[in-house]
């Protein structure tokens, strides 16, 4: 039998205020001071046991221990997830929702979203060439807008872009917002479910007619285990999934613009240095903080016991700032993924483990590719000036973002 341990705990009624204030550092400040990976600390007016770094992670990662259902709090399914997601399935319903995703990832598919991507681009300088000045940031989730919905098959009209583009955004940018603004994410989701539904209604009834090879069509009709079709409010929270997530790289495209200023890479980039330095962005700035599920049964682990249904967040960005994971953790190094061997759950910038059978994130490869694709073209395709800005971020904002949103003028196609 294992020995027990009291787990390191924080005193107080609630932090939850803490944690809107100290932002990205809510776990890191406390597992220093408290010098543990593991401890236990009172947010949303529960318990909550908090982990870092990757044996902490892989425990995470361990279906046998945790489960997802009930855990994220109502303010991030209101806006961020949706209700009756992927995210908040487990065991066998989940397995089979997770395969509807990863079957989009076919050779074919992930060729269709390069060239998309690089023509969008193209397109949109075509614009920024006749402008004085060009938002990144903003540019970036107009452009992952189209790029999405293409790729899935939604259509989407020129005059629609906007629009779309506002609230697929609004979703991710409001989910860590604290104040009144968070309900503009909330009312986002709600027209823009509203928006996928009526498509749905209309693909279901033959009205719309949409490619068989599309993910749209694929979600549309998917079936359950029980041979049912999905109803219409799920399949919109899914394929918000899959577009609400792609427009949020926009995020990484604004750090991409940040390290291509500060951290800039010596010369031409060969294709693995491209990698590497696409993953040390996803590795070093912040983004999604922390993931969260609940343990499943009582259990033992270092010593420490788990009790039953408690709420547990796995630090995602503390985990990539971990210094036992990482040598020099705050400094941006560009070459570091080249030949490294990561454990690899030290490297959990959007989730661990498994794809298929846990909930590590569906997209990460098409991430990686969009990333590498905007760093190709900010470097080699187009030339352009940064001029005076705030280019600084702050970690107490959910999700940070530069403040200047990277500012772009005088831009050129190169020849
Ligand atoms: C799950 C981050 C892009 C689809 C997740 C998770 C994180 C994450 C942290 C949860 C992991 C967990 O709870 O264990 C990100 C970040 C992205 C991104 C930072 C960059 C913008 C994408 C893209 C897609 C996508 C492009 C799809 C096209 C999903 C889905 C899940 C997920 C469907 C749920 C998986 C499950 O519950 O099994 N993502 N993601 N994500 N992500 Fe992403
Ligand atoms: C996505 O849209 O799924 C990917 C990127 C979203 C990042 C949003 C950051 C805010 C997270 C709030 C905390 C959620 C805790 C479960």
């Amino acid at each position: 039998m294992s020995k027990r341990t009291n787990m390191p705990e924080e005193k107080g009624l609630d932090h939850s205020i803490s944690l809107v204030k100290e932002g990205y550092d809510f776990i890191i400040n406390r597992r220093e001071s408290m010098q543990s990976n593991v401890f236990k600390t009172r947010v949303l007016g529960r318990s909550a046991y908090c982990l870092s770094g990757s044996e902490a992670a892989e425990l995470f990662y361990d279906a046998t221990k945790f489960k997802r259902a009930g855990a994220a709090p109502l303010p991030a399914k209101k806006t961020l997830f949706g209700v009756g997601g992927v995210q908040g399935l487990d065991d066998e319903a989940h397995r089979h929702r997770k395969a509807m995703f990863m079957q989009l990832w076919t050779r074919e598919s992930v060729d269709k979203l390069g060239q998309l991507t690089r023509g969008y681009y193209a397109k949109a300088a075509k614009d920024w060439v006749q402008q004085d000045e060009i938002v990144l940031y903003n540019e970036a989730k107009k452009i992952l807008t189209q790029v999405v919905c293409d790729w899935c098959g939604v259509p989407l009209a020129e005059d629609e872009i906007e629009k779309r583009t506002d609230q697929l955004s609004l979703m991710f940018e409001k989910a860590g917002e604290a104040d009144f603004s968070h309900f503009k994410g909330w009312s986002a989701r709600s027209k823009a479910e509203d928006w996928i539904e009526d498509l749905i209604d209309e693909a279901r009834d033959g009205s719309l007619q949409l490619n068989e090879n599309t993910p749209f069509y694929k979600f549309i009709w998917h079936k359950d285990p029980d041979g049912s079709l999905l109803d219409k409010e799920i399949v919109a929270v899914e394929v918000l999934n899959l577009l609400r997530p792609t427009v949020a790289n926009a995020v990484w495209i604004a750090f991409i613009g940040l390290a291509l200023h500060d951290s800039p890479p010596d010369s031409a980039l060969t294709n693995e240095q491209l990698e590497s330095f696409c993953q040390e962005i996803r590795r070093f700035y912040p983004f999604f903080p922390f993931t969260v599920a609940k343990v499943r049964e009582d259990f033992t682990w270092q010593g420490y016991e788990f009790e039953k249904d408690t709420l547990t967040l796995l630090d995602l960005y503390g985990t990539n700032h971990h210094p036992e994971e990482w040598d020099n953790p705050d400094t941006f190094i560009g070459t570091r993924f080249i030949d490294s061997k990561q454990r690899p759950f030290s490297f959990i910038p959007q989730g661990g483990g498994d794809y298929d059978t846990g909930h590590r994130c569906a997209g990460e490869w098409m991430t990686l590719l969009i990333m590498q694709e905007t760093v190709d073209f900010l470097m080699n395709k187009i030339s352009y000036q940064l001029p005076e800005q705030d280019l600084s971020y702050s970690l107490k904002e959910i999700p940070s973002l530069p403040k200047s949103r990277i500012r772009m003028r005088d831009v050129r196609f190169n020849t």
